[in-house]
């Protein structure tokens, strides 16, 4: 007890010192003149950036591209939550992707960002994101920057061990941050959690060619809290690393209850051997109510299903499909290297960072180096998976990434700064401090079997005196830091949206090849289509009035619509005519309660609007699409009952 406050006023006051300090070094910033680093960021005007950066947007619940080095936000794309700039959770087609089982829920809180892998490599095609809060997994076609699928994971309450994918996006996983009982299990104590709260290892397969996802397994593990997680890559292919800490598993995470280990625990699980068993038919399905949502790129719309079960395998009858390697102190981040031979985990309460071997760990497993069991898991022995660690690395280590040169990069939270050190002798080469308070940090391709290296970004938490102030709220950030040299050097700040817990980073060239510039017309299989004027129309039936309107350079048709009665429930189909890039067209109606809705170029979208009173209400364009933009408007008259 005395032990344990002593520890937290340590890191509380090493936490101010950090901030106190860095706030004096932030006025002057350091390491790479001005003139150097200016020279290094600076994209003229026509020209693109080198590197495209996926963050999440943490409580915005979206993602955000960024151009790199340049730190320009390129575009917002809206994944969990409703965003009235292009009516995407508001349009008909979009509002079924945020349907879950509890419903409509059009926000979440977003993570990480993982791209999709072929041999290991970042493939450009697809990006998935974690909703941690009401658990789900998102897919973003890079094509497009659309999210075209969203599915809900059951049996789990923050899904924040997610969406890492394996080395050619044979699975994606997900695990519950707040153990919680399993959904056929209701209405059970809180004080049962070491009885009844399970964890459940979420395997979910992706389709190779359209990148569909859907449940295959889920690992009824004990009941920790589930906090990241990494696949191997080559010798450890067949495996995936997750943290946990609360293997105390108390129900309040006090420090008094939840981190009186010493050591917490990595769970390595063998998903190849999983895999063979549920095609053997083991496991059986459980009841669990899930919403997977898909976006068309034909139709343009969205549907929800409803899922029923899912099958599960509880690990405690499948011996040798997990393992516990004992890692110190509340572990956050686990990492494996390019080589895929040695992963390491960063615990956040740790004075040291430890680096595994995959090789000793097999070693360990097959001479039964056990310490012990926990409900049956077998528990290695610390010293036997270990190759060695990083000694003194700094204050509150998390996560790591590495540059394929030999080197790993560790962002340190509490202390404020990057540590670099070398993967085979775990010297420490570098450190660069941070502002402030770094959570993960992206080197573009840095937890690839190829990483592209180049630069490290942090990702802070807070900014304090770096920008100028906006009140109360201040923005989230980025820096650009040089990693060529042996010598970080700090490059740029950026602000960013929301928080930006994680980043991935890819050379343009692998998503600019496939970007989709506008949608055929032909290919539109909305069936509230106008694919010309001429079919523009009204259509009552009963007290539902369909508009089926076009939009093309500088004509909204229909633009005087009458016979519109208060209590209608009226439904404005706009299509898109262009045929061109860069051309959307919006649509707006005085006094809808719904948002705008931004259109693109042969697509087709629905804006739903029940008229509250008589009179006249005008619509109009909100994108300035050309000279004649101010004239892309109409009149409804709204007549009583
Ligand atoms: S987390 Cu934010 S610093 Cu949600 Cu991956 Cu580690
Ligand atoms: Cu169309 Cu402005």
């Amino acid at each position: 007890m005395k032990r344990i406050s002593q520890t937290t006023l340590l890191l509380a006051g090493l936490g101010a010192i950090a901030i106190a300090s860095g706030c004096k070094a932030g006025k002057t910033g350091q390491a790479a003149t001005d003139e150097d680093a200016a020279k290094k960021v600076y994209v003229a005007p026509g020209k693109h950036d080198e590197l495209y950066m996926f963050a999440s947007g943490g409580f915005s619940g979206q993602i955000a591209a960024y151009g790199i080095p340049s730190g320009r936000l390129l575009k917002v794309i809206p994944v969990f939550s409703q965003n009235p700039e292009n009516g995407y959770g508001y349009s008909e087609e979009t509002k079924p992707m945020l349907n879950t089982s509890h419903g409509f829920v059009p926000w979440d809180d977003t993570h990480h960002p993982e791209l999709s892998k072929t041999n290991g490599e970042d493939d450009g095609r697809w990006l998935f994101i974690n909703g941690n809060n009401t658990p789900r997994i998102a897919r973003l076609n890079l094509a497009t920057f659309k999210t075209e699928e969203i599915l809900e994971l059951p049996n789990v309450a923050g899904n924040h061990a997610s969406p890492f994918c394996t080395e050619n996006t044979e699975y994606i996983v997900g695990n519950t941050r707040f153990s919680v009982p399993l959904d056929g299990d209701k209405d059970v104590s809180i004080g049962d959690f070491k009885k009844k709260f399970k964890g459940a290892a979420t395997f979910i397969k992706v389709d190779k060619n359209t990148g569909r996802m859907n449940i295959a397994f889920q690992l009824i593990v004990p009941g920790f809290n589930y906090d990241l997680a990494h696949a191997g890559k080559g010798p450890s292919h067949d495996w995936i690393f997750f943290t946990c800490y609360n293997t105390e598993q108390a129900n309040t995470l006090l420090e008094v209850n939840a981190s009186q280990r010493d050591k917490d625990f990595i769970m390595a699980v063998n998903w190849k051997k999983a895999e063979e068993l549920v095609a053997q038919g083991k496991g059986h399905k459980a009841p669990a109510k899930y919403a997977h949502n898909l976006y068309n790129e034909r139709t343009h719309s969205a549907t929800s299903t409803m899922e029923n079960d899912v099958t599960m395998l509880d690990v405690k009858d499948y011996p040798g499909l997990i393992y516990y390697i004992p890692c110190p102190k509340s572990p956050h981040g686990v990492d494996v290297e390019p080589n895929g031979e040695y992963f390491v985990a960063s615990g956040k309460l740790a004075a040291v960072i430890p680096v595994f071997s995959f090789k000793k760990m097999l070693g360990a497993i097959d001479q039964k180096q056990f310490e012990g069991d926990f409900d049956g898991i077998p528990v290695l022995k610390y010293n036997t998976v270990l190759e060695g660690e990083v000694q003194k690395p700094g204050l509150g280590p998390l996560h790591t990434e590495f540059d394929g040169k030999g080197y790993a990069y560790t962002s340190m939270f509490v202390s404020s700064e990057i540590v670099k050190w070398k993967v085979d002798t775990r010297e420490i080469i570098d450190r660069i401090p941070t502002y402030y308070s770094i959570g993960h940090l992206s080197v573009p391709g840095g937890d690839s079997r190829h990483p592209y290296g180049k630069y490290v970004i942090a990702l802070n938490k807070i900014t304090k005196d770096r920008y100028l102030p906006t009140g109360p709220e201040l923005t989230q950030s980025a820096q650009l830091i040089d990693i060529t040299g042996n010598k970080m050097k700090l490059l740029l700040d950026f602000p960013t949206i929301g928080e930006p817990h994680y980043a991935q980073t890819i050379p343009a060239e692998k998503i600019e090849k496939n970007s989709v510039k506008f949608f055929k017309l032909e290919e539109n299989d909305n069936p509230y289509a106008a694919k010309s004027e001429k079919e523009a129309r009204v259509v009552r039936k009963g007290n539902r009035v369909d508009v089926y309107m076009t939009a093309i350079r500088s004509h909204l048709a229909p633009d005087n619509i009458e016979g519109i009665n208060q209590g209608d429930d009226v439904y404005v189909h706009v299509t898109n005519l262009e045929q061109d890039w860069d051309v959307p067209h919006g649509f707006a109606i005085k006094g809808s309660n719904n948002s705008e809705l931004l259109i693109m170029p042969g697509e087709t979208a629905t804006l739903k609007w029940a008229p509250d009173r008589t009179g006249i209400f005008p619509f109009y364009c909100t994108d300035f699409c050309s000279a004649l933009h101010q004239e892309m408007s109409g009149y409804f008259r709204v007549s009583p009952k």
